[in-house]
């Protein structure tokens, strides 16, 4: 990640917490142009496969395809809804600056938007990703609680347990890339999936991945992939559920989680809950994980 003298070569402006101004009237026309494809394809494969907290969430903040959104706006909206605002940054930002912002109910978003040429692979994350994908689940509120707490309790991870990779795996497997069992089926509500046309349809309907029962210590434990399609998706049953399960002293867990076992992306255990039961039929990529 590039230092924050570094960023300020492009970046005059850039503040110690990394954020700038959106300048939103610098996007052109191709840069709206990207937005508004980008949207319109999710919007058509969305409703079925996306919960409802996040279609709402994209009703209620007036998110649209007609063009990058002006994040100072949709803040006053997401505001009055839950008290969070949406903060530009460069792109990613160092992890503890990403904490704070979370525990102070700001969510930081990439100002740059993606190429035309690079609609479905992006390295690190843009104004879409961030903003279609992460936002809507922020006017729901007890996913706007988890998310704050989160960021609490990353602080403590970095600073007193040294156990940020299992609380990472957290977030990846729920924020980016979680599932919820809705009223009729499963339904995606990680921004991971969300964001991409290929992973919306592959993560509620293709046999190839596992969809495993949320279990805490069994997702810290877990690997990830960044370089394709997850293996392994785990399933909660509510945001209720979530924050419940989440919601408590780590310090105990991290102890145990020193000790044991860690699990393969595509690992299924005796013990889990499945949904499904991957047939792996899926190759692509390397198989790296983190
Ligand atoms: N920065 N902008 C941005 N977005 C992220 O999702 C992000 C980040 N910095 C660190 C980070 N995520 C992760 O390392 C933590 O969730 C562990
Ligand atoms: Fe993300």
């Amino acid at each position: 990640m590039p230092s924050l003298e570094a960023l300020r070569i492009r970046h005059p402006e850039i503040r110690a917490d990394y954020t700038i101004r959106q300048h939103w009237e610098r996007y052109d026309a191709a840069a709206h142009g990207v937005w508004k494809t980008l949207y319109e394809r999710q919007a058509k494969i969305l409703p079925g496969r996306a919960c409802d907290a996040f279609l709402e969430g994209l009703a209620k903040l007036n998110l649209v395809a007609d063009a990058i959104p002006d994040l100072e706006r949709l803040s006053d909206g997401l505001e009055k809804l839950t008290g969070w605002r949406v903060v530009t940054v460069p792109s990613l930002v160092p992890d503890e600056t990403f904490f704070d912002h979370l525990a102070n109910r700001r969510f930081p978003a990439g100002q740059f938007i993606r190429d035309a040429s690079q609609l479905d692979y992006i390295e690190e994350p843009d104004i879409f990703h961030d903003v279609f994908g992460h936002v809507p689940m922020l006017a729901h509120p007890v996913f706007a609680d988890y998310m704050q707490a989160y960021g609490k309790g990353g602080m403590r991870a970095l600073t007193e347990f040294h156990a940020l990779k299992n609380l990472a795996r957290l977030y990846w497997y729920t924020v980016e890339f979680g599932l919820v069992e809705g009223p009729e089926g499963l339904r995606i509500y990680g921004s991971g999936i969300v964001s991409s046309r290929a992973e919306s349809i592959y993560a509620v309907e293709s046999s190839s991945p596992n969809r495993i029962g949320f279990d805490l210590e069994r997702v810290m434990r877990t690997e990830y992939r960044i370089d394709d399609f997850q293996e392994s998706y785990f399933v909660i049953r509510s945001f209720d559920d979530l924050f419940a399960e989440t919601y408590k002293d780590f310090a105990a867990l991290y102890t145990k989680l020193q000790a044991g076992p860690t699990y393969k992306p595509g690992d299924i255990l005796a013990t889990d809950r499945l949904h499904h039961r991957g047939t792996h039929a899926y190759v692509g990529g390397s198989h790296a994980a983190v």
